[in-house]
């Protein structure tokens, strides 16, 4: 019988899609002009087959998701990034909150018990959270539960923190991976084009500063993962340099885990005027993404900031992972005006919606390690 991506291939009128369909079917790479036709042409159907069969070669019907929780040391900024809707300057301080060590070791002991494998801590940049604060918590935790995988810090906590303690990326990182921080999370990369990176989040970190820092931390062994803030006032190209950016730096290191595109939410920021992406461009972009980055092992789309039905569409459109339980953990979504607005599934609900799509629903660990295979609920055409 003919797959489904032969039969696009007999039917696409297109020449230049056709093309493209054909290197997807070959496993030739594709460039950033065929990523460019892929935007501007190409429709959902189109898409979804193509990405679909890259994540059905890669995975299967299988779909990873992890039990996780997140602590958000603080939402106190030093930044003003314009689409955040969580951070509060250091002058308005007594509107936000800051914890301490103890009570994020207590968060974690409140874990206890419970069959939770990753913990993932970021926040807003605050000025008196340095190196010596956050190797302290990282120790404790360790201390505390030695299996707990400790996925934390985004580059632009990294590089305030390293300026600050006058150290080098090697150096910093280094001395963070002693105290027990085995993974990197993909925040703060947004969009690494200067154009419009000033425009959006023009004080922190640059694109190559975010590059260079999951570079060094691949160079040291530790994996990480991307993301791209996507559906505001970029445009396709944007889009096309920030995953080609990151589809070199995996050529040369092989340590992004997953890439993770995170719409846009607009509410109570800077940006409110600007409306967010639809769903059919949501869609389209995880397709494309899933074809153009043919060297990331996985494409996560996260539920909390998409929605949980829509997130489970996008089993349909590459995506191959739905990050985790996250318990009510974050506020970074609700804050910005996500439907989810206290994000927690429990392991059966992600089961559930990983089987309503018809697809297999894995537990993993942060790296990706098989921990619980819940079974096939798939039906074969
Ligand atoms: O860097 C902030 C984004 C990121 C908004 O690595 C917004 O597994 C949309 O990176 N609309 C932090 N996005 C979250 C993050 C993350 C989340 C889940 C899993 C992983 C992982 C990483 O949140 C920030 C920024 O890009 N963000 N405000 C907003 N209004
Ligand atoms: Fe600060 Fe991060 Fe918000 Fe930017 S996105 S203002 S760095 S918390």
């Amino acid at each position: 019988m003919a797959s489904y991506i032969d039969l696009l291939i007999k039917t696409t009128s297109d020449i230049t899609l056709k093309e493209i369909a054909e290197k997807v079917k070959s496993e030739q790479r594709i460039s950033d002009d065929d990523c460019l036709l892929l935007f501007n042409k190409a429709t959902l159907d189109y898409l979804g087959v193509l990405a679909n069969h890259v994540r059905e070669k890669l995975h299967g019907h299988r779909t990873y998701f992890n039990r996780n929780f997140h602590i958000e040391p603080t939402n106190i900024c030093v930044f003003s990034c314009k689409f955040c809707s969580y951070s509060m300057l250091y002058a308005h301080k007594e509107e936000g909150w800051e914890l301490s060590i103890d009570q994020m070791v207590d968060i974690v002991k409140s874990y206890d018990g419970k069959p939770i494998t990753e913990v993932h801590i970021v926040g807003g940049v605050h000025p008196k959270m340095d190196m010596a604060y956050f190797i302290e918590l990282i120790q404790k935790i360790k201390a505390h539960r030695p299996d707990l995988h400790i996925k934390a810090f985004t580059a632009v906590e990294l590089d305030y923190m390293f300026r600050k303690a006058k150290l080098t990326v090697k150096e910093g990182l280094t001395q963070l991976k002693a105290a027990g921080l085995q993974s990197l999370p993909g925040g703060g990369a947004e969009l690494f084009h200067p154009d419009i990176r000033k425009q959006i989040a023009r004080d922190k970190v640059s694109g190559d500063g975010w590059l260079a820092i999951h570079e060094t931390a691949h160079e040291l062994g530790m994996h990480s993962n991307a993301t791209m803030l996507y559906g505001h006032i970029e445009k396709y190209e944007h889009r096309i340099d920030h995953m080609r950016k990151l589809r070199d730096l995996q050529d040369k290191t092989k340590g992004f885990n997953t890439f993770i595109p995170l719409k846009f939410r607009n509410a109570n920021n800077d940006m409110s005027h600007v409306s967010e992406s639809n769903l059919t461009e949501d869609m389209r972009l995880f397709a494309i993404a899933r074809i153009y980055l043919d060297n990331f092992p996985h494409l996560k789309a996260y539920w909390p900031m998409l929605g949980r039905q829509n997130a489970q569409m996008s089993l349909s459109f590459g995506v191959n992972d739905i990050d985790g339980t996250i318990d009510d953990s974050t506020k970074i979504y609700s804050m910005a005006g996500s439907e989810e607005q206290t994000p927690s599934m429990t392991t059966e609900e992600l089961v559930a919606l990983i089987k309503q799509a018809k697809r297999h629903p894995i537990e993993r660990d942060t790296l990706y390690n098989e921990i619980n295979d819940f079974g096939s609920a798939v039906v074969v055409v």
